[in-house]
């Protein structure tokens, strides 16, 4: 008998997050990062958004009971290893994802609420819903410090604030937390990993871009990766941090001053025409 690619242990991993059509963060750059880190990633669209490097134009929802369609119709055929979330926009739509979710299963949750650029991606009642429906059953969740201070109500001012925020997200039922320092006034780029065997600081290089479109659409993404390629969930964090680091030194200026990540950066550092190479 000759197998497929699939029974010979192909990594499939799921996406279930926005479209932004820029392709510098959402479901786009989730499936870029996947590939590059050798997975076949699959994309389930929650919400749809209309955005340029520069600005959120409209956001379109997408309904709850064609998504959770979407995410039952890949479970007949793939083995999924591992899902990851991102923007899921309310809660209708956070509930319907729940409900499709098999107990137990690798899951990588990015609590996307608002845009770098300060557009709302997920209303209150779907927050809401995050941390009823979601959280807990999440293998890690990947808060930055806005997202962290909406959710847990705490003010994180400091290091031991922040420490307090990641332990909020490990009572509410989450197996690991990785709490991003890129947004900190302090220890800036330093992220607190927190699991069942206590803290652990992850340092990373800070880069002089502003504002990386799409960083933690990529960290998570990428974090799933190695989830669903077998690493343990500590390494498969410390892999993804290097993975994200890599991105970020090699982000691509695609407007002026709009910077992106660069998941393909392994392969090549720019998108260069071959005519305008030197
Ligand atoms: O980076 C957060 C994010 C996630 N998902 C979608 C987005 C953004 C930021 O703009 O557009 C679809």
């Amino acid at each position: 008998m000759v197998m497929t690619d699939a029974e010979r242990g192909t990594a499939f991993a799921v996406s279930i997050a926005g479209s932004d059509p820029s392709a510098g963060a959402g479901l786009q750059i989730d499936l870029k990062t996947m590939n590059a880190c050798g997975v076949w990633g699959m994309t389930v669209v929650a919400a749809l958004t209309a955005q340029n490097a520069n600005h959120v134009r409209a956001i379109a929802e997408v309904d709850p009971v064609f998504v959770q369609s979407q995410i039952k119709t890949l479970q007949e055929d793939f083995p999924i290893a591992c899902y990851k979330t991102g923007m899921l926009g309310n809660a209708p739509t956070v509930r319907a994802v729940a409900g499709a979710l098999p107990d137990g299963v690798a899951l990588v949750i990015d609590p996307v609420l608002i845009a770098t650029r300060e557009y709302r991606l997920t209303d209150d009642s779907g927050a809401k819903a995050l941390v009823e429906e979601l959280i807990p059953r999440a293998t890690v969740v990947t808060p930055n410090i806005p997202e962290a201070e909406t959710l847990s109500g705490i003010a994180i001012t400091d290091a031991a604030s922040m420490e307090d925020a990641a332990s909020w997200f490990f009572d509410c039922g989450a197996s690991a937390v990785v709490l991003k320092g890129g947004h900190a006034a302090f220890r800036k780029g330093v992220d607190v990993f927190l699991d069942r065997n206590g803290v652990r600081l992850l340092s990373g290089n800070v880069y002089p871009f502003p504002d990386v479109h799409g960083s933690g659409c990529c960290f998570a993404s990428a974090i799933a990766s190695y989830i669903a390629l077998g690493y343990p969930v500590a390494e498969a964090v410390e892999r993804g941090k290097e993975f994200v680091d890599g991105a970020l030194r090699y982000a691509v200026e695609y407007a002026p001053r709009r910077f992106t990540m660069n998941p393909g950066w392994r392969d090549h550092t720019t998108y260069t025409k071959i005519s305008s190479r030197r």
